[in-house]
């Protein structure tokens, strides 16, 4: 279920959150019968009940691969259970509603509380919520219970599949290479709202110029809606900029003189400015009945055949392909990395990055907005093969969750659709066409784009979006070590892709594979030399494919070294980044960053 408050839950004074992050029980079953824990409904009891042993202790949030010394766990196809108890004070059965709600489970997921089924959720890297009032004890001890299942099917967003070993356990494949990490690997928060409240905003910037700026929003009322709404815009010295009264529409336009637009990273002096849009629904005695506060930035996108603009200026995007991934957490949400990596990001300079290959934590996009960091938010959908109907609707579903968590976001600049599905296939197009009418349906405020990775002339399904992107690793996958053809090649495919679509291109990606310390001269492949070469050989291209006119934007994969499945191409696992897993700089990134900061300077 997906109805209801759409927005990462905050306080308020109408408001409570409680996190049930922490330490909880976890149970793999035993895979004789790995359906025994709904044959014997593990959820109507504690797992520390039900099982005589093998009940482990997880954290949440984390990815559960990599937290045990046991390979069955980190390699485990199928079903795993976590539940913990947690109390609910007395006073809460007057409140209004109270709220589950987690920042995602991978790959799918069913929750009970008190032993009754309150939601299922499928596909990862999204949040899922829904109203548990009804199954609470008041004054009393409580006990949520998630089944996850982290299986990847031919209809599943990423798709996968399954095979079973001579040895009969089964084993999980799939062609994209980062590790498929599950569990419950974000946040998990009780909250509450009044019985009456403001279930959703949405804002957009109609008109984003130096001396006046339009807001537009549009507030979804649940409960008694004969309520007053007041909303105000609020800077950061909480001056009220502007503000309205709406009575029965709940929508409007906000007018702001002289406004502090959103700017991104290194284009101004005050990047990410964010004022407070402010929501309140007032009763007809005048009580505050419910009040929710949005950050908002002010800015427009827009683009052209050749370009991209934020608030009339053109864009030149530099930045990364990334990953959510790191020792022993996995995918899971880690604040002290998060922050890191932002040092990292500000360190050299980039002004962009691509949420590469599915949404990112809500706490690191809060981040992006507030820095000014620019996002490409990318769905889930990876390396799709086989284009089913059955997959066109979760994809479908994918992207609507995805937009509604981040529509308001100023940091988001675009909607990729997938990451290198193979649309050479003829029944790509047909099915892109849809994908794409899907967001457009959604949201016309950002352009769209497919990160495509087939042969130019082989691809038809980059005709429905705005803005081309193409991954090639020359001088990697192709031409090893001949890092001489690197220039001519990236500069002839990019001017191939604008000469058949007549769109602005991005190149998405590009790297090597780089071993820190190992240090070859003259140049060999896997060494940080060879890394440095590599990227000099593509800085040459794009700058002057920057000259041509159509060229808007440079990723290098990856920002970090990544852990992927066990293959023989990787050595403790995929090694293209410019930081190591543990975030320290590898040459390349001392010479990326000379690059990047040199292309800032062009702002000021
Ligand atoms: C590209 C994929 C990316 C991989 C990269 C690589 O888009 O996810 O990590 O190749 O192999 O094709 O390094």
């Amino acid at each position: 279920s997906t109805e209801g408050e759409s927005y990462i839950p905050r306080e308020s004074e109408t408001r409570q959150v409680v996190s049930l992050d922490g330490i909880w029980n976890f149970v793999v079953p035993n895979t004789s019968n790995p359906f025994l824990g709904f044959e014997y409904h593990w959820y109507k009891k504690e797992l520390k009940e039900v099982m005589k042993s093998g009940v482990l202790s997880m954290p949440v949030p984390s990815s559960y691969n990599d937290i045990t010394t046991d390979w069955r766990i980190r390699d485990h196809v199928g079903l795993v259970w976590y539940d913990r108890t947690f109390f609910i004070p007395k006073y809460w059965s007057e409140i209004g509603r109270i709220w589950l709600r987690f920042g995602s489970v991978s790959y799918a997921s069913q929750v009970w509380v008190n032993g009754q089924l309150v939601m299922s959720h499928e596909i990862g890297h999204l949040p899922f919520h829904s109203e548990i009032t009804q199954y609470l004890k008041y004054g009393k001890e409580n006990r949520v219970t998630v089944a996850c299942d982290n299986t990847l099917l031919a209809d599943t967003i990423p798709q996968g599949r399954v095979e079973e070993l001579e040895s009969g356990r089964l084993n999980q494949i799939y062609s994209f290479d980062f590790f498929n990490y599950a569990g419950i690997d974000r946040p998990v928060k009780l909250y509450t709202t009044p019985k009456t409240y403001i279930d959703d905003i949405s804002v957009l910037t109609i008109e984003a110029q130096r001396n006046s700026a339009v807001l537009e929003y549009n507030i979804t009322v649940i409960g008694d809606t004969n309520v007053t709404c007041r909303v105000s815009l609020i800077d950061k010295n909480k001056n009220v900029v502007a503000n309205s009264v709406d009575v029965e529409t709940f929508y409007g336009l906000l007018q702001v003189e002289n406004p502090n637009l959103w700017w991104p990273y290194l284009m101004h002096p005050e990047p990410g400015y964010q004022y407070t849009f402010q929501v309140e629904l007032i009763d007809d005695y005048g009580d505050l009945v419910d009040k929710y506060n949005l950050p908002v930035g002010l800015r427009v996108i827009s683009w052209t055949n050749t370009s991209l603009l934020i608030n009339g200026y053109p864009l030149y995007l530099h930045g990364f392909g990334r990953h959510e991934d790191a020792d022993i957490r996995g995918k899971g949400l880690d604040l002290p990395l998060v922050i890191r990596d932002y040092n990292l990001i500000k360190w050299v300079g980039a002004n962009v990055y691509r949420t590469s290959h599915y949404p990112y934590a809500e706490e690191i996009m809060d981040i992006a907005d507030d820095m000014g960091i620019m996002i490409i938010d990318e769905c889930p959908s990876v390396n799709t093969e086989f284009f089913l109907d059955s997959l066109l609707a979760k994809h479908k579903v994918s992207l609507t969750e995805l937009i509604k968590r981040d529509k308001n976001r100023p940091g988001v600049i675009m909607w990729s659709a997938a990451n290198e599905p193979r649309t050479h296939v003829p029944q790509s197009k047909e099915y892109f066409r849809k994908v794409i009418g899907h967001i457009k349906n959604l949201d016309q405020s950002r352009p769209t784009t497919i990160v495509e990775a087939q042969n130019v002339n082989a691809v038809e399904s980059s005709r429905f979006v705005d803005i081309v992107s193409f991954n090639r690793y020359n001088g990697w996958y192709g031409n090893e070590g001949n890092l001489d053809i690197v220039t001519d090649y990236v500069i002839r495919e990019a001017t191939a892709w604008h000469d058949k679509f007549k769109k602005p291109v991005m190149m998405q990606e590009y790297g090597g594979d780089t071993l820190e310390g190992m240090h070859l001269m003259p140049d060999f492949i896997w060494s940080e030399e060879y890394q440095v070469e590599l990227l000099s050989k593509h800085f040459a291209a794009f700058d002057k494919l920057r000259a041509s006119g159509f060229f808007i934007g440079e990723f290098i994969w990856n920002f970090a070294d990544f852990k992927t499945a066990q293959t023989y191409t990787r050595v403790g696992g995929n090694k293209k980044g410019i930081f190591t897993r543990n975030r320290q700089p590898k040459a390349g990134a001392h010479h990326l960053r000379k690059r990047y900061w040199s292309l800032a300077k062009e702002y000021y």
